[in-house]
């Protein structure tokens, strides 16, 4: 079932920056200003952003900066994404995660201020060397498996691993990047679980495929034990055709081609040779296509379903649902979309504000209804 070709990149591809800001070359180079960031040249570029190599010219320190154009993100309803990007990227703060350093916004686009790292992607490693020896891919997969355990403890779901999103720094260390698909604890439905499909087919585990909800964390982890495998082996253990045509073409619930012993397609593969045993045994481990086998040996938390506590915020999630600094004011003014809502803040309990508006309404003549703190 493992495809034997090398890991087709799914995305448009980067190029490496050249570290310095190349004054050999200045005169090619359009010099943009976006506030106090000379904009340089670009070092990747997507549908709908590029990211470009800039200097801080007050400190003169080199930054990559996401240009993100409003128009696009406006007509393809990208609004609610590129917020979620911006208030995880706020709270994650990790060696292994690319650092998000300001957000700016001008009339036509936004800008994200990153932390510049000028190692290329780790898919460039495979493409360049075939594959990785165990010792290095373990380097790495630490690596990755200390940022994605970093961010899920902060309840953010990157659901877009894979090596193209896998950056490294000048000293090699990796950086997780490309946070546009990711989930925060807002978008948990009633049942505990997400439920948007989304992510590169060969790196989706196949409980995000199925319709029925699937756990943010398992999802992830499946992504890093395809990379561990791509790493490693060279290809990709699920052949694309078969995960990306397969359900489409025969038109059945995906979850079938894994779960039915009858059906063409099961998440099946076999490790190469090379791998040694501790290896094979993770990776077959990691790719379960039932996450239930897992949770027997693992301990799984559970979303409560009736929340015991009232909602808290933190200061990130906080600020961005505030007027000044709300990013609704990047957009607000031109579409008139973002719905304006006036939110109180106080230092007493849930139960003494529930209290009181009890009693403040009682008189009012209002039949007050109680329900998880919501009045
Ligand atoms: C660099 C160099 C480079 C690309 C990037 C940063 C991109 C980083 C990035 C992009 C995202 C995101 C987080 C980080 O959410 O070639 O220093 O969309």
């Amino acid at each position: 079932m493992a495809s034997r070709t090398t890991p087709s990149r799914s995305t448009p591809s980067r190029s490496t920056p050249s570290g310095s800001s190349s004054s050999s070359s200045s005169s090619s180079i359009s010099r943009t200003r976006v506030g106090k960031y000379e904009l340089g040249r670009t070092l990747g570029e997507g549908t709908f952003a590029k990211v470009k190599f800039a200097r801080n010219v007050e400190k003169g320190e080199s930054v990559a900066i996401k240009v993100i154009d409003k128009e696009k993100v406006l007509k393809n309803k990208m609004i609610a994404q590129i917020k979620r990007e911006i208030s995880t990227m706020k709270l994650i703060k990790h060696p292994n995660v690319i650092r998000m350093i300001e957000v700016m916004a001008s009339k036509t686009k936004i800008y994200f201020v990153l932390e510049l790292v000028t190692g290329g992607e780790l898919f460039d490693k495979i493409s360049s060397t075939g594959r990785l020896k165990e010792d290095e891919a373990r380097k790495y997969f630490q690596q990755l498996i200390n940022a994605v355990d970093y961010c899920h403890s902060r309840g953010v779901y990157h659901r877009d691993l894979k090596p193209e999103n896998l950056l490294l720094d000048a000293n090699g260390t990796l950086k997780v990047s490309d946070f546009g698909l990711s989930a925060l604890p807002q978008q948990v439905r009633e049942d505990g679980l997400l439920h948007t499909t989304c992510g590169t087919p060969n790196y989706v585990a196949p409980e995000v495929i199925n319709n029925k909800g699937y756990d943010g964390a398992k999802a992830d982890l499946w992504s890093c034990g395809v990379i561990l495998f791509v790493l490693m082996a060279g290809y990709l253990p699920f052949e694309d055709s078969n995960l990306t045509s397969l359900y489409k073409k025969h038109n059945m619930p995906p979850e079938s081609l894994f779960f039915d012993d009858k059906q063409i397609f099961k998440a099946e593969f076999t490790c190469p040779p090379w791998f040694s045993a501790s290896a094979k045994k993770l990776i077959k481990r990691i790719l379960d296509p039932k996450p239930a086998t897992e949770s027997k040996n693992l301990v799984v938390e559970r979303k409560e379903e009736e929340p015991k506590n009232p909602v808290t915020m933190n200061a990130f999630e906080l600020i961005s649902t505030s007027q000044g600094l709300n990013l609704g004011s990047l957009f607000e003014k031109q579409m008139g979309l973002v719905k304006r809502k006036t939110r109180f803040t106080s230092k007493c309990s849930a139960n003494d504000i529930v209290t009181k508006i009890e009693a403040a309404a009682g008189p009012l003549g209002f039949d007050v209804k109680k329900n998880n703190y919501k009045v």
